[in-house]
């Protein structure tokens, strides 16, 4: 391994160079291109554990953790047995398996909205899908969702969204009618004055509210004590339904997800990232008279050629049952936790002015004097501090979220010295971060 600071990137950039012939941006999916934090980035060739290292042989302890997915770090044994097993008797049949029978009772035995569950391939897909249940069972066409919430980029959805969009710093999206974007209201997380104006004016319209039961991509935000449950009322008592957006929440938060952390049990709910075990898989469901509705039970339709793919599935129920076996949910919440003290002990002797938010083991630096309640707090974080954090992390080898509006995740793979040396690594990127 280099010495730290890392000043090797030749090949990252020679890759990315060639990349951005062929690849708009040079990158499948833009956040990854580092717009919002400058410099070029690094290349990926492997990962192991709690560790990535890139194609200049530079090791960095990883807390992208793929955007969610790797809560049990990368590659471990038993997913990767699980999916070579599972290729070696073929890699996509396009009907039934008895694999996504058991995924499936396992997602319904284990989340607790789940009645009846449908497996697609993304985020996106599951919460488009999910929405467009959600108008079929309702006969409205109005979808609430956060400013700052992101839920994958279906056309409906990306209206003041988080994550990419506000890592760019672009309202929305050119490309969608505006047709389309006038059936998305957008309301502030924590404010339930701003729902039920909302309600009072277009109540009978609304078909559902999305929401993630605590929101990862605006960086992480706690909802306020009894807000969900406060939401839901007002939810049922205007006809609309509750979907919670768990696709970073689901088996982060617990085996539960967002649902026993907030005590409030949705109509539906969405699922990506983690159940997948790091492969393609989303999901989405809730009751059961909701999803018979769906063909061929029902009439709305709704398909995919590799939705259950037998890869997918064998590396997310394995992974799945990791979880369920060896509950790391304490131990996560205590690494997490001495991180977040780490970080905030850095920041602190460093002069500069952060709040930190944190739920289980995923949290966020904001580069703010806080608090940070929604999106618009949110806003106010200084992105060239944390630009400069994120550099002096990665040069010494911490890999971050190329974006403040994301979480840091960490995962069983992080060892006790790892987090100290996280800890350690940071107090630099903290003072890059004062001298901005
Ligand atoms: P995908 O289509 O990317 O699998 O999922 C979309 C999605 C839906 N809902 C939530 C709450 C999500 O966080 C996401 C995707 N998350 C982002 C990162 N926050 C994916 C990273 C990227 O866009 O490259």
């Amino acid at each position: 391994m280099a010495s730290r600071p890392y000043t090797q990137f030749a090949r990252s950039q020679a890759i990315f160079a060639a990349a951005q012939e062929v690849i708009p941006g040079g990158v499948n999916s833009p956040v990854r291109a580092y717009k919002s934090v400058g410099g070029d980035p690094v290349v990926i060739a492997r990962g192991a554990g709690s560790r990535v290292w890139d194609v200049d042989g530079n090791e960095y302890l990883d807390y992208v953790g793929s955007w969610g997915p790797l809560i049990l770090g990368h590659a471990p044994a038993e997913v990767i047995e699980a999916v070579c097993a599972a290729a070696r008797l073929g890699t996509s049949f396009g009907a039934l398996t008895e694999r996504e029978v058991s995924f499936a009772r396992l997602l319904c035995d284990t989340v607790p909205c789940l009645e009846m569950v449908r497996l697609v391939s993304s985020g996106t897909e599951a919460v488009m899908s999910a929405i467009r249940l959600a108008r079929a069972a309702t006969g409205r066409d109005l979808v609430i969702k956060f400013a700052g919430g992101y839920h994958g980029h279906s056309d409906g959805l990306l209206a003041n969204a988080g994550s990419g969009i506000a890592t760019q710093g672009i309202p929305g999206t050119p490309g969608v009618p505006e047709d389309f974007a006038a059936l998305t209201l957008t309301i502030p997380f924590n404010n339930l004055d701003a729902l039920r104006a909302v309600l009072v004016a277009r109540g009978g319209e609304v078909a559902c509210l999305i929401g993630e039961p605590v929101p990862a991509n605006m960086g992480v935000v706690l909802p306020a004590p009894g807000y969900w449950e406060e939401v839901q009322r007002l939810l049922r008592h205007a006809g609309a339904l509750l979907i919670f957006d768990e696709v970073i929440t689901g088996f982060r938060l617990g085996l539960t997800g967002g649902q026993e952390w907030t005590g409030v049990i949705p109509d539906l709910c969405t699922l990506g990232k983690i159940i997948g075990g790091g492969l393609p898989v989303g999901a989405y469901g809730g009751r059961a008279d909701l999803m018979r509705r769906m063909a061929p039970e029902g009439p709305v339709y709704q398909a995919g050629t590799l939705s259950g793919n037998p890869l997918a599935v064998a590396g997310g129920e394995t992974a799945l049952h990791l979880l369920a076996e060896t509950n790391p949910y304490p131990a996560l919440e205590a690494s997490a936790a001495r991180l977040a003290d780490g970080l905030a002990a850095g920041a602190r002797d460093a002069g500069v002015p952060v709040t930190i938010t944190r739920a289980g083991s995923m949290l966020t630096v904001f580069f703010t004097d806080g608090p940070v309640t929604d999106y618009a707090s949110a806003a106010r974080a200084d992105t060239r501090r944390y630009a400069a954090f994120f550099r002096t992390c990665l040069v010494n080898g911490v890999l971050l979220a190329p974006s403040q509006f994301e979480a840091t995740f960490v995962s069983t793979a992080h060892s006790d010295a790892d987090i100290d040396a996280t800890i350690t690594r940071a107090r630099e990127a903290f003072a890059a971060a004062a001298a901005v």
